[in-house]
C-alpha cells in the first residue's frame, strides 16, 4: 500500500501533461473539445446517478418498521422505461452532433479540397517516418511555417501504422496500399513530439519524429537547404 502511495504521489508530481489537451492547432483543439464536451456529460450523469444511488440506498435501507415490506412492481410500467429510454437516446444524439460533424470536417477527402496548402508525403515504414517536400526534400523530421494549412499524404511500406502528434491532432491511421489524407494548421510554434500509435513491431515504441512549427523564413530557409 505504502508502494502505492508513493508511485502516486510521484506520477502526480511528475506532472504528467495529457498532451492531446494542449492544442497547437485547429484540428486538436477540435478533438481537445470533443473530449472535454463528452467528459462534461459523463460528469453530469455521473452526479446524478451517483446522488440518487446514495438518496436510495439511505431511503430504503431496511429498518425494523420495514423488514417484511415487499417492494411495489415496477414490472411494464411505461413511464419508466419511456424515460430509461429516451433519456440515453437524448443524450447519445447530443453526443454525436458535434462528433459526426467535426469527424467529417477533420480531414480533406481529395486534394482539390486542399489546393494552396502544403502538402508533405509521409512513408511510415518499420521503424521510421521519412517526410518529403513538393521540391524533393527528404527529411527523418518535420519542418512546417506557422499559420499555413498542410496536408499530410500517408503512404505506408509495410504494416499498419499510425501517424500522430498529440500537440497537432490525430491520430491517423497510415494503411499500405492507400493513401490517406490527413489536414493540419499548426497555430503556435514550437517543437512537438509524433509518434507511431498503431504497435507495428520491436522498435515501435522509437518510432518517433520531430514535428517542429518554425516561422516562415526560417521554413523557407530550412526547405531551399540541401
Ligand atoms: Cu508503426
Amino acid at each position: 500500500m505504502k508502494k502505492l502511495w508513493l508511485m502516486f504521489t510521484l506520477l502526480m508530481l511528475s506532472g504528467c501533461g495529457i498532451r492531446t489537451l494542449d492544442p497547437h492547432s485547429g484540428t486538436a483543439r477540435d478533438q481537445a473539445f470533443l473530449i472535454y464536451f463528452s467528459f462534461a456529460i459523463m460528469v453530469v450523469v455521473m452526479v446524478i446517478v451517483f446522488a440518487l444511488m446514495i438518496r436510495f440506498v439511505w431511503k430504503y435501507r431496511q429498518t425494523a418498521k420495514n423488514k417484511d415490506d415487499l417492494p411495489e412492481e415496477i414490472n411494464g410500467n411505461k413511464r419508466l422505461e419511456t424515460a430509461w429510454t429516451l433519456i440515453p437516446v437524448v443524450l447519445l444524439t447530443i453526443l454525436a452532433i458535434p462528433t459526426v460533424a467535426i469527424t467529417y470536417d477533420l480531414s480533406p477527402t481529395t486534394t482539390t479540397d486542399t489546393e494552396g496548402a502544403i502538402h508533405v508525403q509521409v512513408t511510415g515504414e518499420r521503424w521510421n517516418w521519412t517526410f518529403e517536400y513538393a521540391n524533393g526534400k527528404q527529411a527523418d523530421n518535420v519542418v512546417l511555417p506557422v499559420g499555413e494549412t498542410v496536408v499530410f499524404h500517408l503512404n505506408s511500406n509495410d504494416v499498419i501504422h499510425s501517424f500522430w502528434i498529440p500537440e497537432l491532432g490525430g491520430k491517423q491511421d497510415v494503411i499500405p496500399g492507400k493513401e490517406i489524407l490527413f489536414e493540419v494548421t499548426p497555430d503556435e510554434k514550437g517543437s512537438f513530439i509524433g509518434k507511431c500509435a498503431e504497435f507495428c513491431g520491436l522498435d515501435h515504441a522509437n518510432m518517433r519524429f520531430d514535428a517542429n512549427i518554425v516561422s516562415a523564413e526560417a521554413y523557407q530557409a530550412w526547405l531551399e537547404k540541401e
